[in-house]
């Protein structure tokens, strides 16, 4: 009986990357309460709730020492599963990020949007790059996040998109992968002033789903899938 339960479990790994001190670990924390909490925000429902406590291994400082995890349960789906990473941003974990990458259906790059660490922002998209080979948003939805709009003098979704485009990851619209470029949110990830971070693991969710169901674990080209609604299925 638990064995065919077990069977029927559908997990999908989404993993939230970038620098250091980006506010990764703050994000998570901040879904898990506002899951926990399953209060309505704004227009959108909450169709996940967490499974017991979030993991996290911190140094003294509180940086992320290897790496947070959190699992999420479907709420119409009770059998959908979401394991949640985030990796730890220091240059000399870079071992460790390409450990925790394996199996990972959905990235969630998160940006420190403060105009001086637009370069390390960079950097570290480009070793994301490297390491999921040429598979983001063909095989692996992207999504981004400019967190910390909250503060002055930070990057705008211009700026970056310029980025994407120089890194080869925005596709024209004659481009049949155009619909599944990256969403770009402008986020804040404090629990009390928080902005699109529940809406923004939602977009990578929905995408993970559809690639897996109507894209056999690519981006489907041959239809628009990109405004389906598989509410149903997150
Ligand atoms: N002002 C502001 N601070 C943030 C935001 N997100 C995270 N922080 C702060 O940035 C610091 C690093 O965040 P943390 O989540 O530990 O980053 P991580 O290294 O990516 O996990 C903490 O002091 C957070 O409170 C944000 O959206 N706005
Ligand atoms: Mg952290």
């Amino acid at each position: 009986m638990t064995e065919f339960a077990e069977e029927q479990k559908i997990n999908r790994k989404i993993l939230y990357w970038g620098i250091a001190g980006s506010g990764k670990t703050t994000i998570i924390d901040t879904l898990y309460k506002l899951t926990k909490e399953q209060e309505k925000i704004k227009e959108h429902s909450i169709t996940i709730e967490p499974i017991g406590d979030l993991n996290k291994i911190a140094s003294a400082s509180g940086a992320t020492l290897y790496f947070d995890r959190g699992v999420f349960q479907s709420k119409k789906q009770k059998q959908l599963y979401y394991h949640i990473f985030t990796v730890a941003g220091q240059n000399r974990f870079f071992p460790l990020r390409e450990k925790i990458f394996k199996g990972t259906d959905g990235v969630i790059l998160v940006i420190d949007s403060q105009t001086n660490f637009f370069e390390d922002n960079i950097e570290s998209l480009k070793e994301l790059k490297s390491i999921t080979k040429g598979k983001l948003i063909k095989e692996i939805p992207l999504i981004i996040m400019l967190n910390k709009q909250d503060l002055k003098e930070v990057i705008g979704e211009e700026d970056f998109i310029q980025v994407l485009k120089n890194e080869k990851l925005w596709y024209d619209t004659d481009n049949n992968l155009h619909v599944w470029n990256p969403i770009i949110y402008k986020t804040c990830a404090l629990y009390d002033q928080q902005k699109d971070i529940y809406r923004s693991f939602f977009e990578c969710a929905r995408r993970t789903g559809i690639y897996k169901i109507y894209g056999n674990g690519k981006a489907p080209i041959d239809k628009d899938f990109s405004k389906l609604s598989i509410n149903d299925d997150i």
